[in-house]
């Protein structure tokens, strides 16, 4: 199968962590293309990053149907786009962050999450209570890193992370962690050795949920709300997008 990564943001250096560490957990026969858009920002830690980001993740979503794609994640923890590429092609669209919460659901009656700013917590609690989790997670917490630092100062951000973590271990009564950020995807073994907890990463999650639908032969539905969107003339810079709609 033919897995296309969609990293939201514009930074090489990400969409390649990403990259491999998909490409080390994915199934043997699973190809992975990991890929960003051409335009948008290096990081997301807004809303407003998000909502730019999400124009991206769509037109990825529209080149990865020209090439055939039989799933698609979308690795950032926002889960920017999701049902607006849903509705774009047949094949299972998952975000990272929804792809965590399943998982640690299944392996924890209560986790946490830790991610990068305190401003972005608020995005997974949307989505904790959009996708039916909030009763799982105890707290989202912050490392208080921006995402670059990632890239840039990975191992003082590391530390920032398992301190975190360990906070949340001893604080919240939970079994698991969930790590916050698609740009933690190669963190997994440290955290976990330095918390001493299941950590669920979303990257990595989303690769075994993918398989898993596809190995079943289900993809998104086109029946309700998440059917192809109804062609229509696009103006100015999404003019692009007339021509682009799928075919019914
Ligand atoms: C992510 N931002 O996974 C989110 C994390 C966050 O650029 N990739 C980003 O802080 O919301």
């Amino acid at each position: 199968m033919q897995l296309r990564l969609i990293n939201p943001n514009t930074t090489a250096g990400m969409t390649a962590t990403i990259g491999e560490a998909a490409t080390r957990i994915a199934a043997p026969g699973t190809r992975i293309i990991a890929t960003q858009p051409d335009a948008g920002p290096v990081s997301i830690e807004s809303h407003f990053d998000e909502a730019v980001a999400a124009v991206g993740v769509q037109e990825e979503v529209l080149a990865g149907e020209r090439e055939g794609t039989d799933a698609y994640i979308i690795a950032c923890f926002g889960d920017p786009g999701l049902l607006a590429a849903r509705e774009l092609t047949r094949a299972p669209v998952i975000g990272i962050a929804e792809a965590a919460f399943h998982m640690a659901s299944l392996i924890s009656t209560r986790f946490s999450v830790v991610t990068t700013l305190g401003r972005t917590a608020i995005i997974a609690e949307h989505l904790l209570a959009q996708y039916g989790f909030a009763h799982h997670c105890r707290r989202v917490r912050a490392a208080e890193i921006p995402v670059l630092d990632l890239e840039e100062d990975g191992d003082a951000a590391l530390v920032r992370i398992i301190d975190e973590g360990r906070r949340a271990r001893d604080e919240d009564g939970i079994g698991a962690i969930v790590l916050g950020c698609g740009g933690m995807a190669d963190l997994t073994e440290e955290i976990t050795e330095a918390v001493g907890l299941p950590v669920v990463e979303g990257v990595t999650a989303a690769v075994k949920l993918a398989e898993a639908l596809v190995g079943l032969g289900l993809g998104t539905s086109k029946h309700g709300d998440l059917a192809f969107p109804r062609p229509k003339a696009f103006t100015g810079r999404f003019e692009h997008f007339s021509g682009l709609m799928p075919r019914q």
